[in-house]
């Protein structure tokens, strides 16, 4: 089993989610951005577009304006930087500031131009599930008769061969199930329980799960969901499972949380393991 790496998240936005206008200003994100490093964080993922439901887009000028210095200045200092970005124009200038990583949660979907910047370069490709902008993506969330996970994957599998035909060798993709895009919560659980079946994709695979709302909805008290700061032992939880489960990537912010999880199921396998051999549970 290799342990998943641990992408921590620097939104650097005003109206996140999850931590919306905590690291607004550039100052501020780089802070937060060494922090995730110091805590463990192997990839540092840059985003100046809040994809929360129903949130407005930032005009283009203002997303290059939100990224582009943060980056700049991770990728100097170091860091593997990716930027979470759905514009084409972003995305290239964002590789030209040092990112490494383009993070797309609409797959190439949103951008027409998208895969032209990316055949372009030697950029490492996130491919996520998605069906619309946050505005309308709560009026997608019908399946048919296959189902989300099998939707998920057919629709993913048509993105990759988009993907390739465009120019772009597969082994720089890596894919994502989308949690909580164009899917109710439901659609989440099931989309976690069936991941193996996108292992037949052929490649690495991306989650990210933290503080979204199903993990809100799970640990909801007297109808009212957990707030979003108090969702981090669940998700810690689900962190260990995947990491079982063979996930290449975590998407999160609580990094250091993340890794203690990950330390956990890395010292239980080590146990497991004697001379190289996985030995048996208990009879
Ligand atoms: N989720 C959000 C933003 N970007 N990127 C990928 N690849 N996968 C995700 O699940 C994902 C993403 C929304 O969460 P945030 O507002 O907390 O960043």
């Amino acid at each position: 089993m290799t342990r998943p790496r641990v992408m921590g998240i620097v939104n650097v936005t005003p109206d996140s989610f999850s931590d919306g206008g905590l690291y607004a200003d550039a100052e501020r994100a780089v802070a937060h951005g060494q922090q995730l490093l110091a805590d463990g964080a192997d990839v540092l993922d840059v985003g100046g577009e809040s994809t929360r439901p129903g949130a407005v887009r930032p005009l283009m000028d203002e997303e290059l304006a939100r990224v582009i210095p943060v980056i700049t200045e991770m990728a100097a200092q170091g860091a593997v930087v990716s930027v979470d970005t759905m514009r084409a124009t972003v995305a290239a200038a964002a590789l030209a500031a040092g990112a490494q990583i383009i993070n797309d949660v609409s797959g190439g979907l949103a951008d027409p131009e998208m895969l032209s910047v990316l055949a372009g370069s030697d950029a490492t490709y996130v491919a996520m599930h998605w069906r619309a902008h946050a505005a309308t993506m709560a009026d997608f969330t019908d399946y048919g008769p296959e189902g989300v996970v099998e939707g998920v994957r057919r629709e993913l599998g048509e993105r990759l061969d988009v993907i390739t035909a465009a120019g772009v060798d597969a082994e720089r993709v890596i894919l994502d199930p989308g949690l909580g895009f164009a899917k109710t919560p439901a659609h989440n659980w099931e989309l976690l329980a069936g991941l193996a079946s996108l292992d037949a994709l052929g490649r690495p695979l991306l989650v990210g799960a933290s503080r979204k709302s199903f993990l809100g909805r799970l640990l909801a008290d007297g109808g009212r969901p957990r707030e979003v700061g108090k969702r981090e032992f669940a998700h810690a939880a689900l962190v260990a499972l995947l990491a079982e489960r063979g996930v290449a990537y975590l998407r999160v912010h609580d990094v250091r949380a993340t890794c203690d999880a990950l330390a956990v199921v890395d010292a239980l396998a080590d146990a497991e393991t004697v001379g190289g051999v996985r030995q048996g549970g208990l009879p």
